[in-house]
């Protein structure tokens, strides 16, 4: 015959209770504080990313960085609207911020021509009259910088998508990526497709029903409401499109590549 042995489970006494649970504390506290520092000095300790397209971060936050933007990009795709507000909502009083690449005084807004990139050798030269022929489209929105500060302004343009079907650049919409920059190539922007295909992205010359003027990017500047205000490039001379990343003017200074919304 078998004998059961009878489990005798042990009463804790309240004072034994706390005692346990405050161990159980402070050991968890020591386990998670610990993994936390761990990861912290890893990251702190990690190699540098090879500066290039993008430079300044460790390379494991610059592939968490990437990694989360394609998340996102998948997640929202560019479906995704930026509110847009009331005409009288937009400042009358336009906030300047940033003059790389259009600080010359003397440059010529007549002789100014705006070069496509299309095909493997043909370069398109656009001027301000043939842009003014496309139709136009007005958006007023929350244009914000990185800096802190945003502000509802009212610009208008043509589409890039419209600019792109009409001068039939469509195998170069089919890359990943454009590269736009001023006509001295001092400042210049790379943006995803998606983001530069969005129909509120355009190619600006008003801004409050009057011609762009010179520091906000005369004759005709980026708007792209989906991204920080260090992607509406001032002043376009060159657009290119390519798979690899172009160069970034503020990535190469440590900024995000995508800087998104
Ligand atoms: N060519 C050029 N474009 C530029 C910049 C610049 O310095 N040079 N600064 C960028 C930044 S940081 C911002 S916030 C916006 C500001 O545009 P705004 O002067 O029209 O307000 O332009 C962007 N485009
Ligand atoms: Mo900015």
């Amino acid at each position: 015959m078998k004998t059961y042995k009878k489990k005798v489970r042990k009463v804790l006494t309240p004072e034994q209770k706390i005692k346990r649970r405050n161990f159980i504390s402070f050991l968890t506290f020591f386990v998670l504080g610990g993994a936390a520092f761990g990861g912290w000095k890893w990251l702190l300790h990690a190699p540098e990313e090879t500066p290039g397209v993008t430079a300044g971060a460790s390379k494991p936050l610059r592939r968490a960085l990437n990694k989360s933007e394609l998340f996102f990009r998948n997640l929202f795709s560019h479906k995704h609207l930026a509110r847009t507000y009331p005409i009288d909502r937009a400042a009358t009083d336009v906030r300047v911020n940033g003059d790389i690449g259009i600080e010359d005084e003397d440059f010529d807004q007549d002789n100014w021509r705006l070069s496509v990139a299309r095909g493997k050798k043909e370069i398109l030269s656009v001027n301000m009259a043939d842009i003014r022929q496309l139709p136009k489209t007005e958006i007023v929105f929350d244009f914000k910088c990185v800096e802190g500060w945003d502000q509802i302004q009212h610009w208008a343009g043509v589409r890039l998508t419209d600019f792109i079907a009409h001068y039939k650049l469509l195998e170069e919409a089919k890359m990943q990526y454009v590269g736009m920059a001023t006509p001295n190539g001092e400042y210049y922007v790379g943006l995803d497709m998606e983001s530069a295909l969005h129909p509120q992205t355009i190619l600006a010359y008003e801004m409050n029903g009057q011609p762009v003027t010179p520091e906000h990017g005369a004759p005709l500047r980026l708007i792209i409401p989906v991204k920080y205000g260090i992607k509406n490039l001032k002043r376009i001379g060159t657009i290119s499109f390519s798979n690899q990343r172009p160069p970034d003017y503020w990535a190469e200074q440590g900024y995000d590549y995508y800087s998104g919304l």
